[in-house]
């Protein structure tokens, strides 16, 4: 398993729709353990294909934030949106290719995904509470769209203006 750089807030390849994938072959495996180990070691509790400079739509995540309880690791490959609750909740998101800010977004509390599994199999769940947060920013990413396009135009220009600052920086250290 390797670990894969993130793409960091501007960059043109976080606003592309991603592709459909096709099949799970040996290089999506490969693809999703990276992601997942990559996840895990920044740490987050989700991640996109597409913060890995893969267009592709695949992501992982896993919401278990307790140290001591089991680790629920997910891979949904071409996920879609079945189901969405009229219910709204708010909740203050990151992202790690937006680091160190943060922003209530609203979006529906509970959603039902269904994914092509890495088994080949279609699997199909309803997520609430962080877990349809999560999976909600996480197609975001599949669709070229990150959390500060659901914020006021002001605030997602300061935010951007951060980044731009912050990518600068880390180019001249
Ligand atoms: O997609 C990403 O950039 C990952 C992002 C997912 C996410 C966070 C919050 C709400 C919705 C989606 C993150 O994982 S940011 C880091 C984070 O939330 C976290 C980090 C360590 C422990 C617990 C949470
Ligand atoms: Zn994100």
């Amino acid at each position: 398993m390797t670990l894969r750089n993130i793409l960091i807030h501007p960059d043109p390849r976080l606003k592309k729709v991603a592709t459909p994938i096709a099949e799970v072959s040996d290089d999506v495996r490969r693809l999703a353990d990276d992601m997942l180990e990559t996840m895990y070691d920044a740490p987050g509790i989700g991640l996109a294909a597409p913060q890995v400079a893969v267009s592709q739509r695949l992501l992982v995540m896993d919401c278990i934030k307790d140290e001591d309880a089991t680790p629920r690791p997910m891979v949904l490959i071409n996920p879609e949106i079945t189901w969405m609750s009229e219910a709204a909740n708010v909740y203050e998101e990151g992202c790690l290719s937006i680091p160190e800010q943060y922003a209530e977004v609203e979006r529906p509390a509970e959603v039902e995904v269904s994914w092509l599994g890495l088994d080949g199999k279609t699997h199909s769940e309803r997520f609430d509470g962080l877990w349809a947060t999560c999976v909600q920013h996480e197609i975001d990413h599949l669709d070229g769209r990150l959390f500060i396009d659901h914020l006021r135009p002001l605030r997602r220009q300061m935010i951007t203006r951060k980044m731009q600052k912050l990518k600068r920086e880390r180019a001249r250290a």
